[in-house]
């Protein structure tokens, strides 16, 4: 299948796919994003993959963000359509048989950054540049970024991130979580490729399986163990006096004489 904004090129048994929409330094339209999307249906289909590189064609830019030209013009309710179709990519990203790899090259700015942090982890060029400027722009996070960002480097650093727009550097991306690694550029679709084929050589039964298991347990774990600290919390206050002294003062149609035990 051709592909008008993305190059797609098979090394071995990885894909590596490229955004390439030069003259907007890769940012994601609309038409990108429907494009995008039916090309992981095609990488879902293809069962003798065994990891998907991703990075921008160019050496400016991984993705620059969503479309601002497009975006300055959309209505609410396109703009919740917009943001449906970016969380569709990041979801079919994540449910992907395969690991996804981004290899970051250059800018990887608001919606870029958001879908580098959907994919399994990030390496990054000395080059790389990342930030969530959607405020400075006066939009938000649309695509999932929020979230996804402080789980690689904790609330408080995404807050900062999210409500400053600030860009940071490869370094210091590094040094907050949220690469795994910075390469000079020369070196980083070697360095992803041969991560790719370390993962590659493994079982791809149980890499897929623990990459799905692993989204499983983080999309889950943090309502699972809410409510799990939820009930047992309520257990505990079940081996009091004030408990037993509360409940029992009621149904008696009097004031509960508390002890704070
Ligand atoms: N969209 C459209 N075009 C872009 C673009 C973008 N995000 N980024 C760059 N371009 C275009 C530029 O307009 C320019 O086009 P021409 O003028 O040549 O026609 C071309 O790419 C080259 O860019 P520059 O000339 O600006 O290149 P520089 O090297 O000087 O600067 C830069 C590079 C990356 C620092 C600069 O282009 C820049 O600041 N770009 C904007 C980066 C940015 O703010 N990105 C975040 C966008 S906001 C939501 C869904 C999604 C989102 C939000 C809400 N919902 C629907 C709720 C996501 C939001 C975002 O991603």
């Amino acid at each position: 299948m051709a592909h008008e904004n993305f190059l797609v090129e098979l090394r071995g048994t990885t894909a590596v796919v490229q955004v390439n929409r030069p003259k907007a330094l890769n940012a994601l339209s609309t038409a990108v994003l429907t494009e995008f999307s039916a090309l992981l249906d095609e990488l879902h289909k293809n069962k003798t993959l065994r990891a998907v590189v991703l990075t921008g064609a160019g050496d400016k830019a991984f993705i620059a963000g969503a479309d601002i030209a497009e975006m300055s013009a959309m209505s609410p309710v396109l703009a919740l359509e917009f943001a449906r179709k970016g969380q569709g990519v990041t979801q079919k990203i994540e449910g992907l048989g395969v690991p996804v790899i981004a290899a970051v090259n250059g800018y990887a700015l608001g919606g870029g950054c958001e879908i580098a942090l959907a994919c399994d982890f990030i390496l990054a060029s000395t080059t790389a540049v990342f930030g969530q400027p959607e405020v400075c722009l006066g939009l938000i996070t649309g695509f999932g970024g929020g979230v996804r960002l402080a789980e690689f480097v904790g609330w408080p650093r995404a807050r900062e991130l999210i409500y400053s727009g600030r860009r940071i550097k490869a370094d210091e991306a590094l040094r907050i979580g949220l690469v795994n690694r910075v390469v000079e550029p020369a070196q980083l679709l070697q360095t992803a490729l041969a991560v790719a084929d370390e993962i590659g050589a493994n079982s791809p039964l149980a890499v897929k399986t623990v990459k799905a298991v692993m989204n499983k347990i983080r999309s889950e774990a943090s309502v699972a163990a809410r409510l799990d600290a939820e009930a047992r919390a309520f257990s505990s206050v079940f081996s009091s006096f004030d408990q037993r002294e509360g409940t029992k003062a009621f149904l008696e149609k009097r004031k509960a004489q508390f002890k704070g035990e």
